[in-house]
């Protein structure tokens, strides 16, 4: 129940205050339990259909609201992520309405971390002039915003910006998928496919775990697969939470599953298994690509990826066999979003294995999905704000990186290097999460002006010169959410309760009087209404009825398997060989590449994902949430038993771990489950927040090892080209 201020009893004594009373104490628990249940129903509950903010799947839930309180959630049945059912993090997460570390009104840093209460038109005033400031004596080009691109931030964000003019909008992408999707952008003009999972007949994951790093439909998705009998390979360093439902776990070593597409690939080739046919109508340079291959044998993967040649050989064959409904999962974060030198190569490599499956677009594939065709504004009677005539940040120094995301961390670097003067942070914790932290600390003290819109005092937000409180999730409306795949559809989070706190406002207005203070108003003539309303006038659906339903899918416009789509790649075709790669001084075709560092006899490779009771650094702070992780010890960090045998480590052990940036001190959970040169380390703990109570304190905080750098290909953060030394301390 999330109503935790109202109690079972003083619920029941609030609404049948005198039968409950004459009962107490001699009632049985039949008769406690009827009037219960009678309160409960004599108590008006509304039912208001919403989207969840717990990650940025944005399932469609329902809000049970008895009281004027938010009371439960349940899973939306028509939207396609939740079908009716939400994760933990989903139930968990909606607490966060009534938490009381809330950032409840604007805040102005008056030392180190320290902040006063500061009225919003005097934010609003003090923000601007130092904005304008800044842009009057470096250039628009000194400014910047990054955010994680949910749904209202992603129009109105880009938008602030570019009213400002400046083109430097960033998402989280740098340490999330900008890897896997620089490499499928150039190779099939998508940053991600999805995947007809419930119609496979052979499904290989590589790094991507649905039973962690869940989505609810996919999970369903994936059980109705291994119901038919579909095969379920896991490629993963660690035998992730999808291994209850998967068929084989090859614990690769971390860092070379490109070796291992590559071998797979050679030997569909040598085999004469890839689709001839699909090749020649819809992709060029196959065989330039297939040269290439030639060389890289399942005995040369074997050597690199310790999984035996003749495994590589048997599922690559089978694999074949089952084409076209076969693929590799598109993957997300887990083995190439962001890790390594040679992640985008993997993603590419990835991309072109499904081509050579030929399962692109056909059921038990690869899908390109279909999106809703949405209005906009009238431009005449609400301009666009001027595209800049020059690239956003980072642009030069990753040309391949996808544009509209861009290089996150390019902002710190240019903040050292003396070019970067401004950043707002937008429900974002880049100062944790996207690179080491002590770099981002030193990076954004040398910055002008730092500004950070959030709902708790983030790591990010203490290092800011204003803080500006948002209104949660659970108290907002929000830009409808356009949801793409096999059938496209359309998703509207509103607001479930009134606001909590009456000083916190709402994103859109926040820039909306933010642009007014700037001197760019008149780029948000327009209210959050009116644009939801100009977005939906092609669509036939009133704005009356999205809101009564909440979530509201296409069928009629439902994308036809078996029709390959004109791609969005300079060739229109799948790439195997790219100008685009060339251009930017890299292989054309896909090769080998080693990772940056690798461990020795001694040392341990530090790799990380998903629990699935937490989403990055954003539900630590809730209590339902990290008081699993206390009773289950889930801050611990995995190490396999052979290696702790060598270092005298025993299950329970607390244990320091150095890398080359950081030392720190964690219990270890001694485990088979983990390849023996990796150390696994669940995300996200390690806040070093005060603010934030509950979290503080409790685990490892893992971006403080990693090394501050760029993949040479996509920009992402190379976040497990990290080296560490484990010892048992006395504790
Ligand atoms: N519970 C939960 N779910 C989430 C989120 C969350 O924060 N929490 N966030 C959402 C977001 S933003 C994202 S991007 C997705 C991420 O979704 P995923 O990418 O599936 O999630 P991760 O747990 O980051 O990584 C998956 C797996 O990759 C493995 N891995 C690590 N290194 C390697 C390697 O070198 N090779 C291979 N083959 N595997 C490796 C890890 O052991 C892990 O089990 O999850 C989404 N869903
Ligand atoms: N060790 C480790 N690190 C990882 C990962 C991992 O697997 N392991 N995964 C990586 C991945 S895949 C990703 S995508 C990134 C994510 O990195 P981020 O996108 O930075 O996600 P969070 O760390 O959760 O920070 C989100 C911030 O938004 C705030 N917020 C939440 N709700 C709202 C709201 O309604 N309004 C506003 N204004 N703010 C809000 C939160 O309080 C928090 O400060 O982390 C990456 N970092
Ligand atoms: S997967 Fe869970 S946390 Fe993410 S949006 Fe869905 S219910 Fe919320
Ligand atoms: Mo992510």
């Amino acid at each position: 129940m999330l109503d935790s201020k109202i109690s079972r009893r003083s619920f029941i004594k609030a609404s049948t205050a005198t039968a409950v009373l004459a009962t107490a104490g001699t009632a049985s628990f039949n008769e406690w339990s009827n009037q219960y249940v009678k309160a409960s129903e004599s108590t008006e509950i509304k039912e208001i259909p919403s989207t969840c903010n717990g990650c940025s799947s944005k399932c469609g839930i329902i809000g049970h609201v008895k009281n004027g309180r938010l009371w439960k959630l349940s899973g939306h049945p028509d939207h396609p992520y939740s079908k009716g059912k939400l994760c933990a993090r989903g139930h968990g997460y909606a607490t966060l309405v009534y938490s009381q570390d809330r950032i409840t009104e604007p805040l102005k840093r008056v030392g180190e971390g320290k902040f006063e209460p500061i009225s919003w038109e005097q934010a609003y005033k003090e923000i601007a002039e130092r904005l304008n400031k800044i842009i009057e004596e470096h250039g628009p080009r000194a400014i910047s915003l990054t955010e994680d691109p949910r749904a209202t931030g992603k129009f109105y964000s880009p938008r602030f910006i570019q009213a400002l003019g400046s083109p430097n909008y960033y998402t989280h992408h740098v340490v999330c998928s900008n890897s896997r999707d620089a490499g499928f952008l150039h190779t099939l003009g998508t940053t991600a496919t999805s995947a007809d999972i419930s119609s496979s007949k052979y499904i290989m994951f590589i790094g991507r775990s649905y039973g962690d790093a869940i989505r609810p439909s996919s999970v369903q998705s994936l059980a109705e697969a291994k119901d038919s009998g579909a095969k379920i390979v896991i490629v993963d360093p660690r035998l992730n939470n999808t291994g209850n439902l998967a068929t084989e776990w090859l614990a690769i070593r971390p860092g070379t599953d490109l070796a291992l597409v590559l071998a797979m690939s050679h030997v569909l080739v040598k085999e004469n298994l890839h689709d001839i046919e699909f090749l020649n109508n819809y992709s060029i340079g196959f065989e330039e690509y297939a040269n290439e291959l030639d060389k890289y044998t399942p005995v040369w993967a074997e050597e690199l990826t310790g999984i035996s040649a003749d495994v590589i050989t048997r599922i690559a064959i089978d694999m074949g066999k089952a084409k076209p409904k076969s693929l590799i999962e598109q993957s997300w974060r887990g083995a190439f979003g962001c890790n390594y030198e040679n992640s985008t190569e993997t993603g590419r490599a990835v991309a072109l294995f499904n081509a050579m499956l030929g399962n692109l677009q056909q059921k038990g594939g690869s899908i390109f999905g279909g999106k809703p065709k949405l209005g906009n504004l009238d431009s005449k009677k609400h301009p666009n704000p001027q595209e800049p005539d020059f690239k956003k940040a980072g642009y030069e120094e990753f040309p391949l990186a996808y544009y509209n995301n861009g290089v996150a961390t390019i902002v710190a670097k240019e903040a050292m290097e003396g070019k970067m003067k401004a950043a707002i942070f937008y429900h974002s914790n880049a100062a944790l999460g996207y690179g080491n932290p002590k770099y981002m600390k030193e990076a954004l003290s040398k910055l002008d002006l730092v500004v950070a819109i959030d709902v708790q005092m983030s790591e990010t937000a203490l290092l800011a010169d204003y803080i500006l409180p948002d209104v949660s999730y659970i108290e907002r409306d929000e830009l409808i959410e356009e949801l793409s795949g096999k059938t496209p559809g359309i998703a509207l989070r509103q607001k479930i309760v009134d606001k909590v706190h009456p000083k916190t406002k709402p994103i859109d207005v926040i820039y909306k009087e933010l642009a007014e203070a700037c001197g760019v108003g008149q780029y948000f003539n327009f209210t959050l209404d009116e644009l939801n309303e100009a977005m939906l006038a092609p669509t036939g659906v009133t704005y009356k009825e999205l809101r009564k339903k909440g979530t509201i899918m296409f069928p009629d416009k439902a994308i036809e398997l078996g029709v390959m789509p004109e791609l969005k790649t300079p060739s229109k075709k799948v790439e195997f060989y790219s100008d685009k790669f060339k251009e930017a001084g890299f292989s054309p075709v896909v090769k080998w590449v080693e990772p940056k560092v690798s461990p020795k006899q001694d040392s341990f490779r530090l790799i990380t994902g998903k629990q699935a009771i937490h989403s990055h650094t954003q539900t630590a702070n809730i209590p339902i949430l990290m008081q699993i992780t206390k009773d289950y010890d889930l801050e611990r960090i995995w190490m396999n038993p052979a290696r702790a045998r060598e270092l005298g480590i025993k299950d329970g052990d607390l244990v320091e771990v150095k890398s080359s940036e950081a030392t720190s001190t964690v219990h270890v959970k001694v485990t088979e489950k983990v390849h023996p040169e990796a150390i696994f380390v669940p995300s996200h703990y390690g806040i070093t927040s005060n603010y934030q109570k509950t979290a503080k304190g409790v685990g490892f905080g893992y971006m403080e090892h990693v090394p501050f750098d760029f993949e040479a290909w996509s920009g992402s953060g190379n976040i497990q080209e990290v080296i560490v030394k484990v010892r048992k301390v006395k504790g």
